[in-house]
């Protein structure tokens, strides 16, 4: 039974109430990349932001149902044109502020995007990107965008285009400018509990980014409650999300959890290093955080640096320490619980992904004896019911087994489709196990009954903490002339005949797939050889040139699929 509500927009219950019991309670602090020159932001303030981006998108003809790209980093403003689109009925589609031109003119094809909001330029580790331009770029080949909103994050001046030179009609607009024009009373739209609240795109295991569709009611609910009970928050604290806007998790835990519970969230637009390692620790001391969510490729960087940068500030104002993204190390996870937390706060291990919206499987500090094991995600989060499958599909009952992640029935976080392919939606979660969710990831049940997340099960790989489909890398290396064919991270077959050299090309390709893609996609390795292994259907056995880096000869598993089993040894002594 599907039981629905007409309710107002999402954004009343992040905004309006709160400005009905306390005003002035900080809701954003703004961490600017300079430290120490953060902005803070009450509910009153972003409401009325709100409200004005509300009646600019309203007055310039965006309607509820159409989709709003926000091609920003973590800024208030960027948040309050979230909560805009939430106000107005319309989808926002947030496009990490790192993605290419490219990157970013596929999601706004995909999504059909009218209008798009923007900086003239990102600032970030004491560098500036130019993010008005990519947008440019992109629009070329964007022909439903019609208009450009322009935030000024610098004082350096960004060229504006007109729409149509000979009409002198204007595309592209200030937006400090337009919400001037603007009434600070903007009426929340009504809308269903299962209309869209936005689409956010994630890597699949295809070369095509999907646009995951989450709804109203649900997922502000998910997002609320996981936000409360998993890292214990209580009313007045600060929490301190580091992921960028652009991810789930900075929707999720930067944006909608805390705001949904009157909270004081921090917007960080810099890096764990800049200006130098103990960026997050001297931030924690001056703003007071109480619940820091960061990701293990930031730890493992920060305990290379030592101890000592985290020794320099005082954290003694945190609670819980979380971490998210990817599997954490033992020895991140015991650095983070003892080192940064003095060995008095819960590390929270959260398993969740884009599709399931919040948390799922996850320590919980707020039911006060919950055992916590050191690299261990541990338990499913109320309503979550996590299954384990063999190869066979068959449910695997016992406990210190390992299976293919499913989860047996619905829960309100989770995403309802793929916008525009709901046939990829049900392949891709539904089909696999039918019954079940099927999460893509592998995990360990231990005698106890805790879970450990092993890692994807398909092409999707981590990079920085960053999903990445190995496919969209994968059509980039390809589509260069010289090569044939790529495997993760990067093998490449150069077509027969071809004499480059080999580091001229690795550099040509690195170049092709930033372009493409995003910086963060290049390999760090190209490694040429004369051929891949493939099972014996012509698919490239990418777990076997996984075990070929890690150098593992052991943990190989079954080859009896590899079409010549003598090309692993060829290709490990290749590599070596
Ligand atoms: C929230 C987020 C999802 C994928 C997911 C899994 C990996 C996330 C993890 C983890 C081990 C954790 N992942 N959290 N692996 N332990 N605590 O990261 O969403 O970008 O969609 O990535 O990330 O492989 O399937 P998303």
């Amino acid at each position: 039974m599907c039981i629905r509500f007409l309710l107002c927009s999402r954004v009343v219950n992040c905004l309006d109430r709160h400005v009905h019991t306390c005003p002035e309670r900080v809701a954003l602090i703004w961490e600017r990349d300079e430290p120490g020159s953060e902005v803070k932001i009450t509910y009153r303030q972003l409401l009325e932001m709100t409200c004005r981006l509300g009646n600019m998108l309203r007055r310039r003809g965006v309607r509820k149902g159409d989709c709003v790209t926000i091609y920003m980093p973590p800024c208030p403003l960027a948040v309050a044109s979230m909560l805009a689109c939430a106000r107005i009925g319309a989808a926002h589609n947030v496009v990490f502020a790192g993605f290419s031109a490219e990157a970013l003119a596929e999601r706004i094809r995909d999504a059909q995007s009218s209008t798009v909001i923007t900086v003239n330029q990102g600032v970030r580790g004491g560098k500036v990107t130019e993010l008005k331009k990519a947008v440019d770029t992109a629009l070329q080949s964007c022909p439903t965008v019609q208009q450009v909103f322009v935030a000024m994050r610098t004082e350096n001046p960004v060229a504006m285009t007109a729409r149509d030179i000979v009409m002198e009609e204007v595309r592209d607009h200030y937006v400090i400018q337009e919400m001037q024009k603007e009434d600070l009373v903007c009426e929340p739209a009504a809308m269903d509990s299962e209309d869209v609240l936005f689409l956010l795109y994630t890597s699949g295991s295809t070369g095509k980014p999907k646009g995951l569709v989450h709804t109203q009611a649900g997922y502000l609910l998910y997002a609320a409650l996981t936000h409360k009970y998993v890292f214990n928050y209580s009313d007045g604290d600060v929490f301190g999300c580091v992921a960028d806007i652009g991810w789930i998790t900075g929707h999720s835990y930067s944006v909608y959890g805390p705001l949904a519970n009157g909270g004081t969230t921090v917007l960080f637009e810099s890096t764990p290093i800049y200006p130098d390692p103990g960026r997050y620790w001297e931030m924690v001391q001056r703003l007071k955080i109480n619940q820091f969510y960061g990701a293990p490729t930031a730890l493992r960087l920060l305990l290379k640096y030592g101890d000592q940068w985290v020794h320099k500030y005082d954290r003694s104002t945190l609670k819980t320490l979380g971490s998210v993204g990817e599997p954490i190390n033992t020895e991140a996870w015991e650095w983070y619980h003892r080192v940064v937390g003095d060995g008095r706060c819960p590390v929270v291990d959260t398993w969740w992904q884009t599709e399931t919206g919040g948390i799922c499987i996850t320590p919980r500090p707020s039911e006060p004896d919950a055992e916590i094991v050191p690299g261990m995600a541990m338990r499913p989060f109320f309503g979550i019911e996590p299954v384990l499958m063999d190869t066979e599909g068959k449910v695997l009952t016992s406990n210190d087994t390992s299976g293919a992640l499913c989860i047996a029935q619905p829960w309100p976080g989770m995403a309802r489709t793929i916008h525009n392919d709901h046939q990829r939606f049900t392949e891709t979660y539904c089909q696999p196990y039918p019954g079940y969710f099927f999460t893509g990831d592998g995990a360990y049940r231990s005698k106890e009954g805790y879970y450990q997340i092993t890692g994807r099960l398909d092409d999707v790989i981590n990079v920085s903490g960053h999903r990445i489909g190995t496919a969209e890398i994968e059509d980039v290396v390809v589509s260069k002339d010289s090569s044939v064919s790529s495997g993760v991270y990067a093998f490449v077959v150069l077509k027969k005949g071809v004499n480059a050299q080999e580091e001229e090309l690795s550099r040509q390709l690195n170049n092709m797939v930033s372009k493409k893609i995003a910086k963060y996609a290049c390999p760090d390795f190209i490694q040429f050889v004369h051929r891949l292994p493939k099972t014996r259907s012509g698919k490239i056995m990418r777990r076997v040139l996984r075990k070929v880096v890690e150098q593992d000869l052991n943990g190989l598993g079954d080859l009896s699929t590899l079409d010549d089993p003598a090309m692993y040894y060829a290709l490990n002594r290749c590599y070596k």
